[in-house]
């Protein structure tokens, strides 16, 4: 690597879990060994541990009407009062729930005690707006504590929110108003972002004088940037004035656990992001319960770090509703990792002693780029675990952050999930599995996944196909909102019973599991099936390479062929010629996969053309790399990126 630690061999060494941590994690073996004997009754149990409800409930699952399931389906539970009111009634009140900080460096610690009254107040501010159970709540705000207030108000009360992210254009936002119709959009006037403020309000404003009447009613304007807004009267009420004299008394009404709480709406194959529905009682208990178990997570002592925005499900999953339904005391970050500087995070980290980080690949391989002094320059012991999430982590990746950020000691759990599952769904246990850098490998207790071919015949340990998951799960999503057939077509339509993530996956000799990537960009190259996951891996492990896009474009003779787009690293970029470059890369490649994976084509870019969130857009890229107009672009975080790749392919 280029800051001078070996390329590790292709099998890199495996990692048993340390024995003293082993000997006290939260997760034992025997968690795996409930679950298989009577899966039904392990999940009652999880229900029962991780819940508190309203009517408990006598029935676990409901898989009459598949694939429409229902978990839990007679207990009575309030979302909201299992994140806050349980806690201070449980006498720990006094705990930090949130401990925040602003990208400019204002700072605020909320406890558990303050957090249970501000959602209090906001959900007898909301009721008093008019919304009741069932109606849909637009959240457009930054990464502010006012963001989980708004979020926990919303289930309070029995409604159903549909977070935005801050960073999805006026247009967006108008289409996810309109299709959830929802009555209120709660904002800001602004939040921070790369050391100014980025404007909010003005986007919903946009959003609402675009054409056709929208159902919106009132627009809740939190105060946070500061920056100068537009007025509607009668429409438009700032936050803090609304909340003004409003009771810290509201008691929670319980739902059936079958009740709507969210729709976050994620892209799929086509241009219509989907909203996706998930529901109360089982979507609580599994969240709560990987929270617990795959972070291994004590409540009293840990400092948790989940860096995603709310607006993702990774935020609303393991930034609000898991740490909170545990009782975790967490760190909520406003800003961008760089901002002031690229050492920030590292900063987070040593002032408030975090204990569990969860991120993405894609941040790992950013720091990785900036160069490890940075982040050893700050004491990162307090670090026990890590996570990530988001895409295959690649092994140099992997072993990097364990390395550097963990100290070459704490164990990763790479957490393989998605919207639609609601909660994680493969990953390793810390206490219990021997890691291997690269793989998510197990399944969690209770979680029942397999690999299967095209006419859905399991394949062989070794080969690759398409990963299904064959037993219903408590968080899985309940639908797509008004779109019942998009939601049986998407889903399991192609083998029925079994529920079609989209990603392709293999299983080791071992039986673990390595996913592959979406299985649009499985390619196939000579009727050999290769992974982009697999090559851009391949690319990564090389000093010279940054970050890779691998992409199959169609090839008259091969069927599809190997383009890879490759950011170099800064300073190795100097020392070689470009041509020079892309030779030693092809031969890379084919030395550590085989001659068959060596790209056809390598690109040198300045950067990858990304979504907000991160993930690599290889859709687009296969557009360059097939010579074809590039496609719609409107979820790039960068719009400007594909200009520069498509000018630099000619
Ligand atoms: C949580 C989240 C889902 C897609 C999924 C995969 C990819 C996520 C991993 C991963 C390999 C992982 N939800 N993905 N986690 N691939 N290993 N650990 O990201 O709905 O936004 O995306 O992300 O392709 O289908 S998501």
């Amino acid at each position: 690597m280029a800051d001078g630690t070996p390329t590790p061999p292709r099998e890199a060494s495996t990692f048993a879990p340390d024995p003293v941590f082993a000997s006290n994690a939260v997760a034992t073996r025997d968690l795996a060994d409930r679950a298989h004997a009577d899966r039904s009754a392990f999940w009652a149990e999880q229900a029962d541990a991780c819940v508190t409800w309203g009517r408990r409930p006598t029935e676990t699952l409901d898989w009459s009407d598949p694939p429409f399931a229902r978990w839990f389906a007679d207990g009575t539970l309030n979302v909201a009062y299992n994140c806050l009111d349980r806690h201070v009634e449980a006498g720990h009140g006094e705990r930090v729930a949130l401990l925040w900080e602003g990208e400019p460096g204002d700072a605020r610690a909320v406890t558990y005690a303050e957090l249970t009254a501000d959602v209090k107040r906001a959900a007898n501010l909301l009721s008093s707006l008019g919304v009741g159970p069932g109606d849909r709540v637009v959240v457009y705000l930054p990464q502010i504590p006012e963001a989980v207030v708004a979020m926990l108000a919303v289930a309070r009360l029995g409604a159903v929110h549909s977070v935005v992210f801050g960073g999805f254009s006026a247009e967006s936002l108008r289409a996810r108003i309109d299709d959830a119709e929802a009555t209120l959009v709660i904002t800001a006037d602004g939040g921070w972002r790369k050391g100014s403020v980025s404007p909010l309000k003005p986007a919903v404003d946009a959003a609402l004088a675009l054409g056709g009447r929208s159902t919106v009613e009132n627009v809740l304007v939190i105060r946070r940037g500061e920056n100068a807004v537009d007025w509607v009267e009668g429409r438009d009420l700032w936050w803090h004035e609304a909340l003004e004299g409003v009771e810290a008394e509201h008691t929670a009404e319980m739902f059936e656990a079958e009740h709507p709480l969210f729709i976050l709406y994620t892209s799929g194959t086509t241009g219509r992001p989907k909203g996706i529905l998930h529901t109360s009682g089982g979507y609580l208990t599994q969240v709560a319960y990987t929270h617990r178990n795959v972070f291994d997570l004590r409540p009293e002592t840990d400092v948790y770090w989940c860096t995603a925005d709310v607006g993702w499900i990774t935020g609303h999953s393991y930034v609000v509703y898991g740490p909170l339904a545990n009782g975790a005391t967490q760190v909520l970050y406003e800003g961008t990792p760089d901002s002031p500087g690229p050492g920030r995070w590292w900063d987070l980290v040593e002032k408030y002693g975090v204990t569990i980080l969860y991120t993405a690949p894609t941040a790992i391989r950013g720091f990785m780029k900036a160069g490890r002094e940075i982040p050893q320059a700050r004491d990162l012991t307090s670090l026990r675990l890590l996570g990530s999430v988001g895409e295959p982590i690649n092994p140099e990746a992997w072993l990097w952050y364990r390395e550097v950020i963990g100290s070459g000691t704490t164990p990763i759990v790479d957490t393989w999930w998605q919207t639609e599952t609601g909660a994680m769904m493969i990953s390793p246990l810390p206490g219990v599995t021997t890691t291997k850098p690269g793989a998510a490998q197990t399944p969690v207790p209770g979680i029942v996944v397999d690999v299967v071919d095209d006419q859905g015949v399991p394949v062989a340990d070794g080969e690759s196909g398409l990963l299904v998951v064959t037993e219903p799960w408590p968080s899985m999503l309940r639908g797509i909102w008004g779109d019942r057939d998009r939601y049986v077509e998407t889903y399991w339509g192609r083998f029925g019973d079994r529920y079609f993530a989209g990603d392709g996956a293999r299983r080791d000799d071992d039986g673990d599991i390595w996913l592959l990537g979406r299985v649009d960009d499985v390619m196939n190259v000579s009727g050999h099936r290769l992974s982009t996951a697999e090559i851009e891996s391949a690319l990564v492990s090389n000093p010279l390479v940054a970050e890779s896009a691998v992409v199959g474009a169609a090839d008259e003779t091969t069927g599809q062929a190997v383009v890879a787009f490759v950011v170099l690293r800064d300073k190795k970029r100097r020392s070689v010629t470009p041509e020079e470059a892309v030779a030693r890369l092809r031969a890379h490649v084919a030395d550590r996969i085989g001659a068959i994976a060596r790209p056809r084509t390598i690109v040198l870019v300045d950067e990858l053309p990304k979504t907000r969130s991160g993930k690599i857009m290889r859709r687009l890229l296969r557009d360059v790399a097939e010579g074809r107009e590039v496609g719609d672009t409107t979820t790039l975080a960068d719009s400007a990126v594909m200009g520069v790749i498509t000018a630099e392919m000619r």
